[in-house]
């Protein structure tokens, strides 16, 4: 975890976890260790407590979720609690760790402890185009994929648009005609990871990589992950040229009527924007 944080240590909440049953009858101590990735900027620069994560509330939250219904391991104990972090949409990550210091070991012992990380999902934008083989299978295909990963759930899915292709020479009418679509989700796997399995969903599609926008049964693009910025050799973020892209934009506007590129604006003056200098 990197960044701004927000830790609490040694949160002491009785509850009734554990698989014995003498735990469920007598109840012990848990003790609670938070850290949250949150940017303090804003609360740093308004001195509002309505610009950070109140702690206060937070332990009390935290508090009823230790002391509220039993459960057998501290491991379900402590998602819980990340679960009930996350709902608070300034926490991109959190770590919990649950501490069981009277737990039923028969040998002399300090601590026992569970430690999880999770990550808040954030938006993400994908664009996906055909202009090879049976292009509407192949996009139903792929959306099929995407629906089945896990870490990623998809919220919309535009119609899916015929397009000309366009080439680093402008459109090209001569070369076959492209479908595209957009699908948007959230995930919680990282701009990364996700790179990597679009990239798995396009090679089990039958994509080959020859010549720089040459034809292609899949291409699925990455095209924005929340608002990160990202400028890497393999992944750019958001993706440098969606706002030049009708074939992005327009599918995009149709899943999402507020969709915005983060840096460049509303996806919808956007494209009135291309269309007045067309
Ligand atoms: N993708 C390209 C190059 N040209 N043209 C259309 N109409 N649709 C695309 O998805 C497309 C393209 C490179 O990814
Ligand atoms: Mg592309
Ligand atoms: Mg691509």
């Amino acid at each position: 975890m990197t960044g701004d944080r927000i830790s609490l240590r040694g949160l002491r909440v009785f509850g009734r976890h554990g698989v014995l049953p003498f735990e469920r009858e007598q109840g012990q101590d848990f003790l609670i260790d938070l850290d949250l990735a949150v940017d303090l900027r804003s609360a740093a620069a308004s001195d509002d407590v309505a610009d950070t994560v109140h702690y206060g509330e937070l332990a009390e939250e935290i508090a009823a979720v230790v002391g509220g219904e039993p459960v057998d391991l501290i491991e379900t104990l402590a998602a819980r609690i990340a679960d009930a972090v996350l709902r608070h949409d300034r926490v991109r990550e959190v770590r919990v760790t649950v501490h069981k210091p009277q737990a039923p070991i028969t040998v002399a012992f300090g601590d026992v402890s569970v430690t999880i990380e999770r990550t808040a999902p954030e938006p993400v934008v994908l664009a996906l185009g055909s202009n090879l083989g049976d292009r509407a299978a192949t996009l139903a295909s792929a959306v099929r994929a995407l629906r089945a990963l896990p870490g990623l759930t998809v919220t919309a899915e535009s119609p899916v648009l015929e397009t000309v292709a366009l080439t680093l020479e402008g459109e090209d009418p001569d070369k076959p005609g492209y479908l595209n679509q957009v699908v948007l989700g959230r995930s919680d796997l990282g701009p990364e990871p996700l790179l990597e399995a679009l990239l798995a969903i396009e090679r089990a599609h039958g994509r080959v990589r020859a010549e720089r926008w040459g034809d292609r049964t899949l291409d699925l693009d990455l095209i924005a992950y929340g608002d990160r910025r990202i400028d890497t050799p393999d992944l750019q973020l958001p993706h440098p040229r969606a706002a030049e892209r009708d074939f992005v934009l327009r599918p995009w506007l149709q899943a999402d009527p507020d969709a915005v590129l983060p840096g460049a604006g509303r996806v919808d003056a956007l494209l009135a924007a291309r269309e007045g200098s067309a």
